[in-house]
């Protein structure tokens, strides 16, 4: 379970009702007030998945109440219910006592939906002003994971495929890893979950801003 240090990975945390709950919610997200869309990079890129932010909207590279880059509306509230699944998702990876200081408190989340040809490239998450653990939930088609180090963007990095319902997190020396996602696996999500086809994936995040 543990990929490397801090890199913890628990397979089947959440129950088939918990991953519902995520579908549906994240179906209501998805309308807005900032609904869910490709974004576009500050070099004309598009990212291939599909993003909806709560509580701060990421835009490439920072985090702003306002989608200044894709309607002007203020993103949904990080919802409470949402942060308390965060705190159990540290006490199933690391242990209760591995909480550190004080209680967990994720402010946002960014949600990728990824279709049949979605990728994401190897990159490091830096945007955040806070060194607290990542918490990443996922939903629906297995996909493979690729688990990287954070000195280079290639070598050594650790495939790892997660399927519907895992807990990643990452923290301590792996919060600032490399990782992407190179490939999605249709056709191998369960329907139960709401999510006919594609792959959802949560991570609860500490911006650091006030
Ligand atoms: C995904 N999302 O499956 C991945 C899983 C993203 C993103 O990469 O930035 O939205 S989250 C993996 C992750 C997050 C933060 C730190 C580290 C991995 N890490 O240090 O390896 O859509
Ligand atoms: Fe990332």
């Amino acid at each position: 379970r543990e990929i490397a240090p801090g890199a913890v990975h628990v397979p089947g945390w959440l129950t088939l009702d918990e991953q519902r709950r995520l579908v549906q919610a994240c179906r209501e997200w998805a309308k807005g007030p900032v609904p869910i869309r490709h974004t576009v990079l500050p070099g004309g890129g598009v990212m291939s998945v599909r993003t909806v932010c709560l509580g701060w909207h990421w835009q490439p590279y920072r985090y702003t109440r306002i989608a200044h880059d894709v309607n002007g509306r203020r993103v949904a509230e990080f919802p409470g219910w949402l942060a308390e699944l965060g705190r159990r998702a540290l006490a199933a990876a690391y242990g209760q006592d591995g909480s550190g200081a004080g209680p967990y408190e994720p402010d946002t989340a960014l949600i990728n939906f990824y279709d049949d040809r979605a990728r994401m490239g190897m990159h490091q998450d830096k945007d955040e002003r806070s060194d607290a653990p990542v918490v990443s939930l996922s939903v629906g088609d297995d996909c493979l994971f690729r688990f990287g180090n954070a000195e280079t963007r290639g070598r050594p990095y650790t495939d790892v495929r997660l399927a519907s319902g895992d807990l990643f997190v990452f923290g301590g020396p792996s919060r600032f890893a490399y990782h992407g996602v190179p490939k999605v696996y249709p056709g191998t999500g369960d329907p139960a979950t709401g999510l006919a086809s594609g792959r959802l994936n949560l991570t609860l995040r500490v911006t650091g801003l006030g």
